[in-house]
């Protein structure tokens, strides 16, 4: 019996180590953004999911923020932001490339304020 409450304890001790471990190597980034409708949900989403290091992204249409659960080591804010940009959207602030921009669905193209005017 004293032999049974050892093993039990060691397990509860093992697993109370490996959910410390994934703490540590996992980090999640909120990132500000420009998505407007659900196909935005999930052309972001989408496009994380093939983001080298992240596990797990996902939008909140309220907020307008895009959630970003990665690996540390393997990625970083600044990558993460760059990725959402390349998607076309706004991260924190700073506005995608128009091309990127362009390449949206219509309906997807927040009101962004580009101040690239002179071609029309
Ligand atoms: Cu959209």
């Amino acid at each position: 019996m004293k032999t049974l409450t050892t093993i039990v304890l060691l397990f509860a001790a093992g697993f109370t180590t490996m959910a410390q471990d994934s703490n540590d190597k996992f980090s999640t980034l909120q990132i500000e953004t420009s998505a407007v409708c659900d196909m935005c949900v999930a052309t972001i989403e989408k496009g994380f999911a093939f983001e080298k290091g992240v596990k797990n992204a996902s939008v909140n249409l309220d907020d307008n923020t895009v959630s970003v659960t990665y690996r540390k080591g393997k990625t970083d804010p600044d990558a993460l932001r760059g990725a959402l940009l390349k998607m076309g959207y706004a991260a924190d602030g700073v506005l995608p490339d128009k091309k990127d921009y362009d390449n949206l669905h219509h309906c997807c193209k927040a009101d962004l304020p580009f101040d690239d005017h002179g071609d029309h």
